[in-house]
């Protein structure tokens, strides 16, 4: 599974649709389109001219609309960054909009100013539990988007300075290999519904509330510690 987590970082949703293939014929079977798509827009209240995606765009320059949106649709949970690659180069806002298919005008640090854009979760089933791992605070740089258990996250090893929760189900983050350290029960408690389906989201912007200054070796699925974080009181970060 290591190679698993290879090909989880930095890859575009479209790359996960051709991992998730190999893994999930019987639920893609099922979906005719995805749910989670997002539609920016270069005026004003869904207005002027738009651009769609369902994929991750690291650089909206090389579609001619950079620094383009003031205004956005979204079903599923997205996040729009002033700088290419996801604010990897450390500096730069972000704004995370999640609904069903909602729109809003973006904040006036974002607007114009767009330049990446990618999703959080499963591009696929929206409802999947998962989180995902990022490896700057504010949900900036690459990520590992994970859906089960990893009693070790190898190169993604005190990496983790921020995170986003899709679905029902708390993650308890640790600080050492094999759930072990000092524990963390992250807890979703906001809901949106995608499609036809409720899904409960946590955002986690820093690493204080992740555990200790972005270590964190193992994760795993449900509430395993006492220490429990409610994602709604980060919000505000
Ligand atoms: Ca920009």
């Amino acid at each position: 599974m290591v190679v698993w987590i290879g090909l989880a970082i930095m890859l575009s949703s479209s790359d996960y649709l051709v991992v998730a293939l190999l893994i999930l014929p019987q639920v893609l079977a099922t979906v005719s389109s995805s749910a989670v798509w997002a539609e920016l827009y270069s005026g004003p209240g869904q207005t002027g001219s738009k651009f769609s995606t369902e994929d991750y765009i690291p650089d909206l320059a090389k579609y001619q609309y950079d620094d383009q949106a003031v205004s956005i649709c979204a079903a599923g949970v997205w996040i729009v960054y002033e700088h290419h690659d996801y604010n990897s180069a450390g500096m730069g806002e972000k704004f995370v909009v999640f609904g069903n298919g909602d729109c809003i005008e973006l904040p006036s640090e974002l607007a114009s100013k767009v330049t990446s854009i990618r999703q959080a979760g499963s591009p696929i089933v929206a409802d999947r539990s998962s989180i995902t791992l990022y490896a700057y605070t504010k949900f900036r740089g690459p990520e590992l988007f994970v859906t089960r258990n990893w009693t070790n996250l190898y190169i993604f090893n005190d990496q983790t300075y921020s995170a986003i929760i899709t679905g029902s189900q708390p993650w308890t983050v640790y600080t050492y290999d094999s759930y072990q350290g000092l524990a963390k029960c992250l807890v979703p408690d906001l809901t949106v519904t995608v499609g036809d389906v409720g899904v409960n989201v946590g955002l986690f912007p820093t690493y204080t509330e992740l555990g200790s200054s972005g270590v964190i070796r193992s994760v795993q699925q449900g509430c395993h510690s006492e220490d429990i974080i409610w994602a709604s009181t980060q919000l505000q970060h």
